[in-house]
């Protein structure tokens, strides 16, 4: 069974655990969290990152790295799209995702909830300042890559869907909530993904580890 380290709440190892779990793969999960890595992790994660998986003798790190074999591995369902172009389509916006549209969306996760676990108090001007600035540029990107609520591509979930998803759940359990009005489509697509059944159990799961 392929196990996977990284505490659930972080965006790149909820882009691997929701693609595990929308193939039906059983897996395990250690909950390693950054800045205090377990002896010996980086044996398995040699740059020190969250998520890395085992699987048998594979060890593998970084969650594209990571989803591209589960979707080798585990064929089915797909979680790319069939035509050619918009695979690499979904591939992009996973680039997309996973760098410039997270770096911004995670700020309010990092500041309300990650400082304060760490002890740190919470920078409201950073939170405002992503508010005014990087966020939106994030969001009016989505907005138009976007059709509103319906997946982005073949009716069906894709990396693609999951990895825009995932910083916005942090944005969430952040208090951060994309305003409908400003961008009607980017709020209207990011509910219909987060009313996935796939996605309302993980984030069901993360609530409940910071206890509400
Ligand atoms: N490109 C990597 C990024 C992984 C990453 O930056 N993870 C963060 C936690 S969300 C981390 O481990 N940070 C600790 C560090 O950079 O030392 C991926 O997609 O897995």
């Amino acid at each position: 069974m392929p196990k996977v380290y990284g505490v659930i709440l972080s965006p790149y190892v909820r882009k691997v655990l929701l693609a595990l779990e929308a193939k039906g793969v059983a897996y395990e999960n250690e909950a390693v969290f950054p800045g205090a890595l377990p002896e010996g992790y980086t044996d398995i994660s040699p740059l020190g990152k969250i998520p890395a998986l085992v699987d048998g003798d594979l060890k593998l790190s970084d969650s594209t790295v990571i989803n591209e074999y589960i979707e080798e591995r585990y064929p089915e369902p797909s979680l790319l799209p069939d035509a050619v172009d918009a695979r690499a389509q979904a591939r992009w916006l996973e680039e997309y995702a996973d760098t410039a549209f997270l770096s911004a969306l995670i700020v309010p996760f990092f500041q309300r909830v990650v400082a304060p676990m760490r002890g740190v108090e919470t920078d409201e001007a950073a939170i405002a300042e992503a508010e005014a600035e990087s966020i939106p540029a994030a969001l009016d990107y989505l907005e138009s890559m976007v059709n509103g609520a319906e997946f982005l591509f073949d009716g069906k979930l894709t990396i693609a869907d999951i990895a825009i998803i995932s910083p916005i759940i942090n944005a969430h359990l952040g208090q951060y909530s994309i305003d409908a009005s400003r961008w009607p489509n980017a709020a209207a697509y990011a509910e219909f993904i987060r009313s996935q059944d796939v996605v309302q159990k993980r984030e069901a799961e993360e609530r409940a580890m910071l206890g509400g």
